[in-house]
């Protein structure tokens, strides 16, 4: 069972001019995008407050937004969603409806951010609300956890999808591996997401492993593997939906490989320029997933220069005000540093 590669272009409908994947209209695809310059907007704001000595530490989302929001906008789709992202998944966070201010004061470790009152790393832990755990940075043990996850889905009767993602590097880790292999034998509701974008902090793919595409691997378990460019909101959208359409219809689990890429150091702890050439990532920035989905819905005259000046606005509006209501917040209590640590 060789991997297979999806494009927005496989199965579409036409909208005027422009072909959408099936189930999305063009108000979709503005909210899409607006999220997509939120989020942006927002982790720009981090980063230099990071630079500013005001966030400890951060791991950018920047190129890998249309992979993110793309995933989440298909996981809608299902009867209900259950998520167990990894540390790079702001935008997937942002569309679940973790606010702007939460991000700011989780990234601050301010009082008032509910995941894990501000312990860091920032927005770790959960928002059961949501559905939403964001338990660890420790590289891949969310997999072992959404696979248990979507096997008491399955065992209850819960018709809720899971979805979890991470890493290439996240790829190799002894839990990728016995969560792909538990899931396909029990053919679980659930979908792997892998956000590859070529490096491992500061260790290239050809040094991770002798196989181009990591989508290959779902062979080896029994499942579907699809590799999707996962700069492409619009292709990625589709490739999830079809994994998450065979998850409802009880066949299991499915291995999506999303190609993106990372325009930021790996953590603001990094120094890419140790590893990486100029011309690398400025041939990088040709695939910017925010300036694909801007030209496309500029073309297909979904989106004109006033609304995209106004959606740009309102973001910046939004962060602002996250940012100095967080910058306000005082610091938590040192008493409650134990709190939800040790039952008492
Ligand atoms: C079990 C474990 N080993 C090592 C680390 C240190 N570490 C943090 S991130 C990372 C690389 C992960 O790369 P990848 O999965 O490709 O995700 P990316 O950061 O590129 O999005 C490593 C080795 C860790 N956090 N956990
Ligand atoms: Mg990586």
């Amino acid at each position: 069972m060789a991997c297979s590669r999806s494009t927005a272009d496989s199965q579409t409908r036409s909208v005027g001019a422009s072909r959408l994947p099936v189930g999305l209209n063009p108000e979709d695809l503005l909210e899409m995008y607006s999220t997509m310059v939120l989020v942006r907007t927002l982790d720009e704001r981090i980063w230099l407050m990071n630079r500013q000595g005001k966030a400890a530490i951060v791991a950018s989302s920047q190129g890998h937004e249309a992979a993110q929001l793309g995933a989440v906008w298909a996981m809608r789709t299902a009867p209900g969603a259950a998520y167990f992202p990894y540390y790079r998944d702001l935008g997937m966070m942002i569309a679940l409806g973790v606010s702007p201010l939460e991000t700011m004061l989780g990234f601050m470790a301010k009082k008032g951010e509910t995941f894990s009152g501000a312990r860091q790393f920032p927005l770790h832990g959960a928002r059961p609300d949501l559905k939403l755990f964001n338990l660890s940075n420790v590289v891949s043990t969310q997999i072992p956890h959404a696979v248990g996850y979507a096997l008491g889905c399955k065992m209850s009767g819960d018709t809720t999808i899971t979805m979890t993602t991470f890493g290439d590097g996240g790829a190799s880790a002894g839990d990728f591996h016995e969560g792909m292999n538990f899931a396909a034998v029990h053919r679980l509701p659930i979908l792997f997401f892998c956000e590859n974008n070529r490096y491992a902090i500061s260790v290239p793919m050809s040094q991770q492993m002798a196989i181009e595409d990591i989508a290959d691997r779902a062979a080896g378990y029994g499942m579907p593997g699809v590799v999707v460019d996962g700069t492409d909101i619009l292709a990625t959208y589709q490739a999830t939906k079809e994994a998450v359409d065979r998850a409802v219809r009880g066949d299991g689990p499915t291995l999506i490989e999303a190609k993106v890429e990372r325009y930021l150091p790996h953590t603001s702890d990094d120094d890419d320029t140790r590893y990486r050439t100029k011309d690398e990532l400025e041939e990088a920035r040709k695939h910017d997933p925010l300036k694909l989905l801007h030209d496309y819905l500029a073309d297909a005259g979904i989106l004109t220069n006033e609304v995209d000046q106004r959606l740009l606005e309102q973001a910046k509006t939004e962060v602002n005000q996250a940012t100095d209501q967080a910058e306000s917040a005082p610091f938590p209590d040192p008493d409650d540093f134990l709190e939800h640590v040790y039952a008492s």
